[in-house]
């Protein structure tokens, strides 16, 4: 019988996603989820045929070129891949998948969930009860910002953004959206579709991002762009920090130049997020749980698996991004 490919599992999986993947692959699991630095990462590597990696481990240029020749595929455990160099895995010929679709419904509830937050206030008036400082309620108290019926702007008309569209509908919001192209008019139920990003910001209530972080994204929503939002705009963010610039979005929270900000995700994650955020009343955040349910969690594993499957019976993956 021929020997299993070994795969090096990063972090800790769901147990039914260890124990699938355990039936196809000799597995060298991290049963103790800790965050290997690059150099343990190099070595653990040394005798596996694929690594199964999330977010949290960065596979830049150099640690590519460094990797073992015996590693064949890079199949991680998340839908964005901007944790790895994929021009260098390519010129190394190290096939790499993403586990695209199964979280799109998670991370839309996370959009919703930060756009409510954001809007509503949630976490100036939770903070406020869990301290004991509520000590009154009148009609002037805790007034937020209504989003039935308002205007959603879609950055990034990807799988998640239709599914937050979707969502928001359910609030008779009307939505708007920039793309690097307009969808096929069967599938925009509607949206209204900007060519440029300014011309989206100016017609819009509420923000929601969800494009990948790559060299065109990054930074995409500076201070320039900031200012085409009117005075009770809202953004909210669950794709990348690397798409906002936080100094300008700290700046126009701050200034109230925009009225609120929910956030997921962030430049220098976990603990090395813009300071600002934490001192402003008006942002809501989360520490990127956008597709953090048992579901999905799952979900994410089962096709992950499915790609190093079909990488090692010599196919093609459904997922390859490289
Ligand atoms: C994941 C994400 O939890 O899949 C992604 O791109 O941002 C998250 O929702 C994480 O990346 C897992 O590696």
């Amino acid at each position: 019988m021929n020997k299993k490919p070994v795969v090096l599992v990063t972090r800790k999986l769901p147990i039914a996603v260890e124990k699938k993947l355990a039936e196809h692959f000799e597995t060298l699991l991290n049963p103790d989820d800790k965050l290997y630095t690059t150099d343990e990462l190099l070595q653990l590597a040394e005798n596996v045929d694929a690594i199964l990696p999330c977010h949290t481990e960065k596979f830049s240029a150099q640690t590519i070129a460094q990797l073992p020749f015996r590693v064949k595929a890079i199949a991680n455990f998340s839908v964005g891949v901007d944790h790895v160099d994929l021009e260098a895995a390519k010129l190394r010929q190290i096939i790499v998948t993403n586990t695209p679709d199964v979280l799109s419904d998670a991370t839309a509830e996370i959009a919703m969930l930060l756009i409510l937050g954001a809007a509503r206030r949630a976490s100036e008036g939770e903070r406020l009860v869990r301290s004991q400082q509520w000590k009154d309620w009148s009609p002037a108290f805790m007034v937020g910002k209504q989003i039935t019926g308002k205007r959603l702007g879609i950055l990034g008309m990807g799988r998640v953004g239709q599914v937050v569209a979707r969502r928001a509908r359910g609030f008779d919001m009307t939505i708007h959206y920039h793309n690097r192209k307009p969808l096929q008019s069967s599938d925009t139920e509607g949206a209204v579709y900007h060519a440029a990003v300014e011309d989206l910001l100016a017609e819009i209530d509420v923000l929601s991002i969800h494009c990948p972080a790559s060299d065109e994204t990054r930074g995409l929503l500076n201070r320039q762009r900031i200012a085409a939002l009117h005075a009770n705009a809202i953004v909210v963010n669950t794709s990348r920090g690397a798409v906002v610039d936080d100094d300008a979005l700290v700046e126009a929270l701050k200034s109230g130049a925009i009225a609120a900000a929910g956030l997921d995700v962030y430049n220098g994650e976990p603990d090395a997020i813009h300071p600002g955020y934490r001192q402003l009343d008006n942002v809501f955040l989360l520490p990127h749980i956008g597709s953090a349910t048992e579901e999905t969690r799952d979900a994410m594993g089962y096709r992950a698996i499915d790609n190093l499957i079909a990488i090692f019976k010599g196919e093609e993956p459904g997922d390859r991004v490289a």
